[in-house]
């Protein structure tokens, strides 16, 4: 004991009259305020797509795509339960919509991305124009569109939905509004906004349609695979990303939203990288082949053997290692944008 008794008394005291007040002594929880390093709640966490498939198909029988709004089942952090988090900061969920289904048209503060997991055929509608999604497609919700869901597709079709609902939560910054018909007219024929701003070109006098989003809905996974394909075979192998590119606004080169990065990786065939660790916690979707990511925080271990469309999460500063015997090709997406904002971003690459 570092206080003579009445001083351990006199504190207590104190603490106790001022509590009806709202006051509370700094010097009992400063270290847990501010931490030595990143102290994530977050446990690292790994869903099997196996697993979780029936239960999607058991809500597209137990609830419509249009009674549900979304039928979505959420990826919950297990040290978060009940807050609809995969990440403190970030939300991710897993949407089913089945033939002939309409998610109706709503429109929010919060950014959404789509990065399509299972199925072909089903559309997204922005902003007046459709979007069709295919395996492996990375598609933008930007904030503030009216969006829909639709599907004239001939089975079941599955997307990775990845928001910033924490982040907005956290900032008390969120409207909502559903619109006035079930699916918004289409005013632009598909493919019109890869046309004007996807080619590596962009309209001559141009304003930025969405503000400090992409205006691109769509980045077509054929497009990403060559690119990564043409890299593995060309150009030299990151020792900890494999071959690993990020996806850009094409009016800035900045990342596609402001609050969530997205990268695409391929982990070439007998790949085993070397550790690393940043301050965003990512959220990891397996487009095809299959691997193991180790994760390590102080004298915890995790391993997760993961096969397509599996999903996991490496929280926030917790060393991780991918390895892939036959190699494999990794969505991933974190709220780097935000870190980078912020000056916050951190990363240490291990050798
Ligand atoms: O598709 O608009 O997973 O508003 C959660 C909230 C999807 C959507 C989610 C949403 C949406």
């Amino acid at each position: 004991m570092n206080a003579p008794d009445n001083s351990l008394l006199v504190r207590q005291q104190l603490y106790r009259d001022m509590d009806p007040h709202h006051l509370t002594p700094l010097w009992e929880v400063l270290h847990a305020l501010v931490p030595p390093r990143p102290a994530t709640p977050c446990v690292p966490a790994h869903w099997k797509y196996d697993e979780v498939r029936p239960f999607l198909m058991r809500a597209g029988e137990a609830i419509t795509a249009e009674e549900a709004v979304r039928r979505v089942l959420i990826l919950e952090n297990p040290a978060l339960r009940g807050q609809s988090a995969i990440t403190q900061s970030l939300y991710a969920g897993l949407q089913l919509i089945l033939p002939g289904e309409v998610a109706p048209s709503h429109r929010h503060s919060q950014s959404a991305l789509r990065f399509i997991v299972e199925g072909s055929g089903a559309y997204t509608a922005v902003d007046g124009e459709r979007t069709t999604m295919r395996p492996g497609d990375f598609i933008i919700t930007p904030s503030w569109t009216f969006h829909d869901h639709g599907s004239d597709a001939s089975g079941p079709v599955v997307w990775l939905d990845g928001l910033d609902i924490p982040m907005v939560r956290f900032f008390d910054a969120g409207f909502a509004e559903n619109g006035t018909a079930r699916s918004q007219q289409v005013t632009r024929t598909e493919g019109t906004s890869m046309a004007r701003y996807g080619h590596n070109m962009v309209p001559v006098r141009h304003d930025a349609p969405f503000g400090v989003t992409s205006p691109i809905f769509s980045y077509p996974y054929e497009r990403s695979r060559e690119a990564l394909e043409r890299l593995e075979r060309d150009a030299p192998v990151d020792e900890w990303d494999g071959v690993k590119l990020r996806y850009v606004n094409p009016l800035t080169g900045g990342y596609p939203m402001p609050t969530m990065a997205t990268f695409m990786q391929k982990l070439p065939a007998g790949f085993s990288g070397k550790g690393w660790r940043q301050t965003d916690g990512a959220v990891y979707s397996v487009v095809e082949g299959s691997g193991s990511v180790e994760v390590e925080s102080g004298d915890k271990r995790w391993r997760f053997d993961f096969a397509p469309r599996d999903h996991f999460v490496i929280p926030s500063w917790h060393t991780a290692r991918l390895s892939s015997a036959g190699g494999c090709m990794l969505f991933s997406f974190s709220d780097r944008p935000v870190h980078r904002a912020l000056g916050l971003l951190k990363e240490e690459r291990l050798t």
